[in-house]
């Protein structure tokens, strides 16, 4: 069988990358400084495309690759793949579910200890030297409050099982009702009300694009905090700043953006807001997994004309 031609779309960890360079005949895209050029010159030979969680491939885009039989996503976010159009035209799309489930699930975590508890403000209390001059502020007691979850699919649950060891209580809203031993809400500003902690861990794409809103912001209320793990498209991010701004709700904890690396300035500077640089499944470990099972499907595709774990929309 020849080698097959892959595009790849987005800079690679080289656990990634050197396996594909050895097994595939790689096309770097991302780095092309002439795109059209590149395109209309390998294109016609492209079968398959691998591409972060965070990279965006549009329609047109695939339109000049005629041969792709399959896009392999380095993450379990797939919402930046066209899946209706990948469906038409026949092509497999696969992601990398499970590995990363226990670390995503612990940034969760940290985000509701480190906003609930203020352990990033008080970690720069004591460096600024403000523990000379005062003692620590009293923060509230996690043990009994509610945390609401968005979105109870793998790492939802995963979030679920932590928070209840801190001793904290658990609610969820999505697409439907599970047989699970939590509180069920019909929707996500009914969850906002009844929730201390509202903890987004739902897919990103169209279907949940600026679902939590100033509306749902105003039902979280003061005793709330936002916290995000899933996609920054999920939040309005401007009715975010403005609600923490006008002390809406009591604040937030972030590891996605809506225009990543890029977060509003006005966030910056804020003392109730935890940032982190998307760092869910940013461990040696959980990445070099997602690398494998990247790999293994583009393998198993070629070899046996099945995948590993196609997304649900195409099984
Ligand atoms: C990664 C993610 O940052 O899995 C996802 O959907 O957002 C993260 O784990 C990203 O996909 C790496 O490309």
């Amino acid at each position: 069988m020849p080698t097959p031609d892959i595009l790849i779309a987005a800079a690679l960890p080289p656990f990634l990358a050197e396996p594909l360079r050895a097994d595939y005949r790689c096309h770097e895209y991302y780095a092309a400084s002439d795109k059209a050029g590149f395109l209309a010159a390998e294109g016609g030979r492209i079968r398959g495309l691998v591409q972060g969680g965070h990279i965006t491939t549009t329609p047109d885009f695939l339109a000049a690759l005629p041969k792709l039989e399959i896009i392999s996503v380095f993450g379990v976010g797939y919402d930046g793949v066209p899946v209706d159009y990948c469906r038409q035209r026949g092509i497999k799309v696969t992601n990398t579910p499970d590995v990363l489930t226990d670390d995503v699930a612990d940034v969760a975590v940290a985000l509701i200890l480190m906003t609930g508890r203020g352990f990033v403000r008080l970690d720069r209390f004591v460096r600024s030297g403000g523990w000379l001059e005062r003692g620590p502020e009293l923060t509230t007691k996690l043990g009994g409050q509610k945390v609401g979850i968005l979105g109870l699919g793998r790492i939802g649950k995963a979030i679920a099982r932590r928070v209840e060891a801190l001793g904290m209580t658990v609610a969820y809203t999505g697409r439907h009702r599970q047989d699970v031993p939590y509180q069920f809400l019909p929707d996500v500003k009914a969850l906002a009300a009844a929730s201390d902690f509202l903890v987004v861990a739902s897919p990103g794409g169209a279907a949940t694009r600026n679902l939590v809103n100033a509306e749902v912001l105003a039902a979280l209320g003061k005793k709330g905090v936002v916290v995000n793990i899933a996609r920054g498209s999920i939040i309005d991010e401007s009715a975010l700043v403005a609600a923490l701004q006008a002390g809406t709700i009591k604040g937030a904890g972030l590891d996605v953006f809506a225009d990543e690396p890029r977060v509003p300035a006005a966030l910056l500077t804020m003392d109730n807001v935890v940032l982190l640089p998307h760092v869910g499944s940013a461990t040696h470990e959980t990445r070099k997994a997602m690398g494998d099972l990247c790999k293994a499907n583009l393998d198993a595709w070629f070899a046996t004309g099945k995948v590993l774990t196609l997304v649900p929309e195409l099984a």
